[in-house]
């Protein structure tokens, strides 16, 4: 039996120390691109001859980053994960260091003789040890649990927080019904919330809901993403601003062909002007005679199964409601800017800019198209 153990150390392979090298720069690279984000114009990139660049993130940060948080939860989930890299950062640096010391230490070395060399102490069964590698893991895991619970438990309200607004969400394929019923209207892929004019910070309650699939509401600089499930709506979203500006998310469960273009814009702005915001939404739809041509055609066409518009025959609810279509500066879920020349190509193809997405080309003249716009471009 001795004899058997005590043949020549085997050479620590380099292999071994060649790995622990990847694996070092992998978390590296990892704790990295955690750190960069790619932008939603990306997802626009194939949309031939069209948008080269989406709406760029212009809110806080350049990006839209957990790592800048600008919202209470956020802020927590921030402060946890720092925990937790720390933690498990600290670990990692302790057995690489360990293993960096055996590779180096204890490999073999020229004019080692397998003979000579003398056999470590060999120890069967050490309690301190046992009990030190049994009671730590567990205790760091304890504290970790206990931080997230408290976290979780903060964060996941059941009901909404004192004073707060409530906005119902309803993910469909592929843009974001916001429903205000406090104040009855609805609109879509641009939520705005607001904050104290003074800068005091007040909640916003989100239900979340599903018109189709699973979806999930994700504004990094906000709050935790959360998944929006159909026919269960129990799901909700708390956000309460610090700094006003403009923040961009995505949906971040995959949903289906569109997925990539189902972004969400946040527009956080001073109570007074939020509020100037809710009395424009609430109007009823402008009647401007001067595009009473183009109301009639979308009047006369299919739009009206799918759209609503306020104070006409339209009250569709398959798609976004368009009584206030211009007070959005986006199309299509973040698809591409509210701008005349996207909003034509959008009534003659949104395929071009959405590739994937419910609204068909509707086949219209390219008259039709322009007067349907010209009135489109009334409802402010
Ligand atoms: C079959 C249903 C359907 C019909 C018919 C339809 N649309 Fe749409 N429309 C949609 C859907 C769905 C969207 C959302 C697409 C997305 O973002 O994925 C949409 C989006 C839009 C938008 C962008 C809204 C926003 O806020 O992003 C406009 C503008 C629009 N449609 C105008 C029209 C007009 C004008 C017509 C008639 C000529 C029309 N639609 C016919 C389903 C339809
Ligand atoms: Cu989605």
């Amino acid at each position: 039996m001795m004899q058997e153990r005590s043949t020549k150390p085997a050479r620590v392979p380099s292999s071994l120390l060649q790995s622990s090298f990847q694996w070092t720069i992998c978390c590296l690279v990892i704790l990295l691109s955690m750190g960069l984000q790619t932008s939603p114009a990306a997802a626009a990139e194939d949309a031939p001859d069209t948008i080269k660049q989406g709406p760029l993130c212009d809110g806080a940060a350049s990006s839209p980053t957990m790592f800048a948080p600008r919202s209470a939860p956020a802020q927590q989930i921030l402060d946890i994960t720092w925990l937790v890299i720390g933690i498990v950062g600290a670990l990692g640096v302790i057995v690489m260091a360990m293993i960096i010391f055996s590779i180096v230490r204890y490999s073999h070395k020229d004019g080692d003789n397998a003979e000579e060399q003398d056999e470590p102490a060999q120890i069967y069964g050490s309690n301190p040890i046992e009990l030190a590698w049994t009671v730590l893991p567990i205790l760091i895991v304890f504290v970790l649990f206990m931080v997230s619970a408290r976290g979780i438990f903060e964060i996941e309200k059941e009901t909404p927080p004192e004073g707060a607004l409530e906005v119902t969400v309803v993910g469909h394929r592929w843009w974001w019904e916001f429903d205000y019923p406090e104040y009855g209207f609805v609109t879509a892929n641009e939520l705005h919330i607001p904050i104290g004019d003074d800068g005091t910070e007040i909640p916003t309650f989100l239900s979340l809901q599903s018109a189709d699939v699973i979806h999930s509401f994700w504004v990094p600089q906000l709050a935790g993403k959360t998944d929006l499930v159909p026919n269960r709506d129990k799901n909700h979203l708390w956000l309460q601003p610090n700094m006003a500006g403009k923040y961009v998310g995505q949906c971040a469960e995959y949903c289906g062909g569109a997925h990539a273009n189902m972004l969400i814009t946040v527009i956080v702005e001073p109570e007074s002007e939020f509020k100037k915001w809710v009395a424009e939404q609430q109007k009823s739809a402008v009647e401007d005679p001067k595009v009473a041509k183009g109301r009639h055609i979308f009047e006369r066409t299919a739009c009206i199964n799918c759209h609503t518009i306020r104070g006409t025959v339209a009250n569709g609810t398959f798609a976004p409601d368009l009584t206030h279509f211009m007070s959005r500066t986006v199309i299509g879920a973040g698809a591409a800017p509210n701008e005349p020349k996207y909003l034509r190509q959008w009534i003659h193809d949104p395929q071009t800019i959405k590739p994937g997405c419910d609204m068909p080309a509707m086949k219209l003249t390219n008259e039709e198209i322009e007067l349907v716009c010209q009135y489109l471009e009334t409802l402010k």
